[in-house]
């Protein structure tokens, strides 16, 4: 009797391709198969010794070569194309079989395809994959939605291929339906924000203490020693060490400074927009990265009049150490509360702290922080917010007055600070006795009759603005 595959892999572009190879560096006989046969016959010839592969020309001939139940991985271009192969495969399986997505898939696609899917006996399972194509060939970070059932029969394998910190497995059942992809969504947007904090930070240890990029890739190697020890801080010192083969110079003097902003990233901010969850750090990371892409905007804008930053050391190299970490607790602190937020509306029960553990390792976000997050929330599970918890508290406490430094003097010198900026106006919000909500209130009041609330009675509330401004209960 020919040999089944014990998982199978449609869709052999980069990430499917190194997924398939590292199921069979570890130990687990995989069917491949591709759209176009070439990227298959080429993943066995270049990488047939690692493993055993099963190549599969056709739709019937890959489901045909899996054991059951099924156990389908697609990993092709998110949006049509996953319709498309959903298509295509589901008339061909038998209730039980599992269909895993570890495309990029917005998580409502996710919620639609597995209750069509269930309907029809089949598991969908939905799955945030994040380390790209290094961490889907050595161990990435995998975030599993779907049923529970389905994790039974896919979660080992899955564990078995992920990255491992301290021998705990980065992958773990996220929750029901889409709630892979919607926790791996918002840790999208946490790197969005991580990035252009370090930018941020990069931008004022060179135009603000006039540190030239060698110096700064020292000063990042310094840092990840310490607390903000992590990958991005790490790839930070290696690009900025990094000079230019053609002329010369530091590498990020010759890169065109544009960003793009697009899936994830973008999701993460429309989304928190509909939960009313506040992720300003993600949201201005975005906004940064559309204000930098706006050439024309920006070259019309150019001769603006402002402070010419003049790199003369008034920044702290320190100082902007502490700003880096308290504005990266800000981050995550939001994006952890846009995750239950996710959670209470869909009913998903994520568990915070395993999201923080599976982060440790494999995914582009892993820092040594999260043993610390992990903590803060198998202290308190239902913990409202990491900048409450003791050791975060203390972080910040120690952190403020450089933080405020260091964006006063930023604002000051006229070096925008989008990230560490808002994320300070975010703590100050939260922590305020008072917001100026209050204002806000009377004057919806004012125009739209949209009534208000007493600080010393219950009911709601509206004065008659335009009569005799006397109190009515509304
Ligand atoms: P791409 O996103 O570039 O997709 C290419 C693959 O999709 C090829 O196998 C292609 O087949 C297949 N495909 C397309 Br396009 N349209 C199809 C259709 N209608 N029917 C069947 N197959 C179709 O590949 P990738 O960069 O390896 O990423 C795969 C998934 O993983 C994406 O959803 C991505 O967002 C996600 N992801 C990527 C990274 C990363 O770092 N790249 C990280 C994490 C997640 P063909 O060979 O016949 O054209």
């Amino acid at each position: 009797m020919t040999e089944l595959a014990r998982i199978g892999v449609t869709g052999l572009a980069v990430m499917g391709r190194n997924l398939a190879r590292n199921l069979a560096r570890h130990g687990h006989p995989v069917a491949v198969h591709n759209r176009s046969y070439g990227r298959t016959k080429e993943l066995v010839e270049e990488f047939g010794h690692e493993g055993t592969f099963l190549p599969a020309e056709t739709a019937e001939q890959f489901v045909a070569s899996l054991e059951r139940p099924r156990r389908l991985v697609i990993m092709v271009k998110a949006g049509g194309p996953t319709d498309a192969v959903i298509d295509e495969f589901a008339p061909l399986l038998e209730p039980g079989d599992m269909i895993v997505d570890g495309g990029n898939a917005h998580f409502a696609d996710t919620r639609r395809r597995e209750q069509a899917l269930r309907e029809r006996g089949l598991h969908f399972v939905g799955t945030g994959i994040s380390g790209g194509e290094e961490g889907a060939l050595h161990g990435p970070s995998i975030m599993p939605g779907g049923s529970a059932e389905s994790y039974e029969a896919l979660g080992p394998l899955l564990e078995d291929i992920s990255a491992k910190v301290d021998g705990t497995p980065c992958c773990t059942h996220v929750g029901p339906d889409g709630a892979g992809h919607f926790v791996k969504m918002v840790h999208n947007g946490i790197e969005y924000a991580d990035m252009q904090l370090i930018a941020e930070a990069y931008d004022l240890l060179r135009r603000g203490a006039g540190r030239q990029p060698a110096e700064i890739a020292d000063i990042f190697r310094g840092w990840n020693e310490g607390r903000l020890g992590s990958y991005l801080i790490e790839i930070t010192s290696e690009v900025l060490a990094h000079t230019d083969a053609a002329t010369g110079k530091p590498f990020v003097d010759v890169v065109l400074d544009q960003a793009e902003q697009k899936g994830t990233g973008r999701w993460t901010v429309q989304i928190a927009l509909d939960l009313g969850v506040p992720v300003s750090g993600i949201a201005e990371a975005v906004f940064a990265r559309s204000l930098s892409g706006d050439a024309d905007l920006r070259s019309a804008a150019r001769g603006l009049p402002g402070p010419v930053p003049t790199g003369a050391s008034d920044v702290l190299v320190d100082d902007v150490e502490q700003a880096l970490y308290a504005s990266k607790i800000v981050a995550y602190a939001q994006g952890f509360n846009q995750i239950q937020a996710g959670s209470a509306e869909y009913n998903w029960n994520i568990d915070a702290g395993a999201m923080a553990t599976i982060w440790r390792g494999g995914c582009i976000i892993r820092a040594k922080f999260l043993d610390r997050i992990k903590a803060a929330y198998d202290g308190d599970p239902g913990l409202p917010s990491l900048l409450v918890d003791d050791h975060f508290q203390e972080a910040v406490r120690g952190a403020q007055d450089a933080w405020r430094r260091v964006v006063a003097t930023a604002t000051t010198m006229g070096i925008p600070v989008p990230g560490f900026s808002s994320a300070l106006a975010y703590y100050d919000g939260l922590r305020a006795e008072r917001l100026p909500a209050a204002l806000v209130q009377g004057q919806r009041d004012f125009f739209g009759a949209h009534t208000y609330r007493r600080v010393d009675r219950e009911g709601s509330f509206h004065v008659l603005w335009g009569g005799d401004r006397g109190e009515v209960t509304a």
